[in-house]
């Protein structure tokens, strides 16, 4: 017992310390070489002994604070101590990067491999070698094109095109409740990563709110990859071309703080001069919302840890999962927003 004990205790601790360096590695505080060095192998193999669950997690990158929550709610779920030996790879948002990380995922013959794909498209060749593998893929937040419908075994994220319709339902409201019903109103819009299914269902759902008044003239909608410094520089370049513009719609809380900043340097007022919409409701958004900066912030959901670990849970023991799973999204205004605000872990 007492070897099996140090045994135990000895291998808990090389996979941990494993852990740390893929955590490290997430952080982009190292480069992680998708590679497979003896020492991993040999963690597998511990891993294996453990029964451990083991997966092979593809994240897209670290480029905004929505993205750190997710990777950490992630990293927090799928732990050790719950039956999982996670590998972790960031992708520094080169789909290029991913496919690499899958196909060392595949070659370590990992038991799962999480996708959170940075575009939709271009998928179908590496799901194709995993299914061939016969590793189930789970997507995770964004999509992959309908090419691939049949190539995963789940999507756990959430529905980015119902987040466009409720930013372009809350605008209705908003000019209604003001009397602009039938006001020329200019609207700009800071897309996120083009050909993102966060991108393409944002605008989609906007865009079709927008389309049934002819009074809304979207005058813009360019790519700011989801980053501050873009949105602070498109922003900038939207004011000195556009005479009038009477609503922002920035597709997440990062593009919005830079968007706001080059507002401010140019004299204009965020919340009132210019209609801020923003996506995602991390805490420092919410804080601009309570301070009358941000108009309306859409939540998207990144806790999505906790439901992809149990869905996980299910297909081991072989029980039927949903092809698709939305988590929970509420919408904050100055009404709501000091409510939630303190809870907000991100
Ligand atoms: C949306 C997610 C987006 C966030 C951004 O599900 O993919 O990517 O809205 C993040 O903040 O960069």
């Amino acid at each position: 017992m007492r070897i099996g004990f140090w045994k135990n205790r000895i291998s808990r601790i090389f996979i941990s310390s494993f852990l740390v360096v893929i955590v490290a590695a997430m952080t982009g505080c190292a480069p992680f070489d998708v590679n497979v060095s003896q020492s991993t192998k040999d963690l597998q193999a511990e891993a294996e002994d453990e029964n451990l669950t083991i997966v092979g997690f593809s994240q897209l990158g670290s480029e905004s604070a929505w993205r750190t929550a997710n990777t950490k709610s992630v990293e927090d779920s799928l732990t050790q101590d719950k039956g999982f030996f996670l590998m972790s790879n960031n992708a520094r948002q080169s789909q290029e990067n991913q496919i690499k990380a899958l196909r060392s995922f595949i070659s370590q013959r990992v038991d799962y491999i999480v996708l959170c794909p940075v575009q939709e498209d271009g998928w179908e060749t590496v799901l194709t070698e995993a299914e061939e593998a016969e590793i189930p893929v789970i997507i995770l937040d964004r999509a992959v094109g309908s090419d691939c419908d049949g190539l995963y075994t789940t999507f756990v994220g959430e529905n980015m095109q119902e987040e466009g319709s409720k930013a372009g339902k809350w605008l209705e409201t908003h000019l209604s409740d003001k009397g602009l019903d039938n006001k020329d109103i200019n609207i700009v819009v800071l897309q996120g990563t083009e050909n993102s299914s966060a991108e393409i269902g944002r605008t989609a759902g906007f865009d079709n709110i927008a389309k049934e008044h002819p009074n809304w003239h979207i005058l813009a909608q360019k790519d700011a990859d989801f980053t501050t410094a873009r949105g602070k520089e498109v922003m900038a370049d939207y004011l000195k071309k556009y005479q009038k513009i009477d609503v922002l719609v920035s597709q997440n809380d990062d593009m919005t703080y830079g968007a706001i900043e080059a507002m401010d340097d140019a004299g204009v007022a965020a919340g009132s001069d210019v209609a801020v919409i923003s996506f995602d409701a991390t805490k420092s958004g919410l804080k601009l919302v309570q301070q009358g900066k941000v108009n309306v912030d859409i939540e998207c959901n990144p806790m999505s840890g906790p439901l992809l670990a149990e869905v996980i849970n299910k297909i081991e023991k072989g029980e039927k999962v949903q092809h698709v799973y939305y988590l929970d999204e509420k919408v904050f205004t100055k009404d709501n927003v000091d409510k939630f605000i303190d809870s907000r872990s991100y």
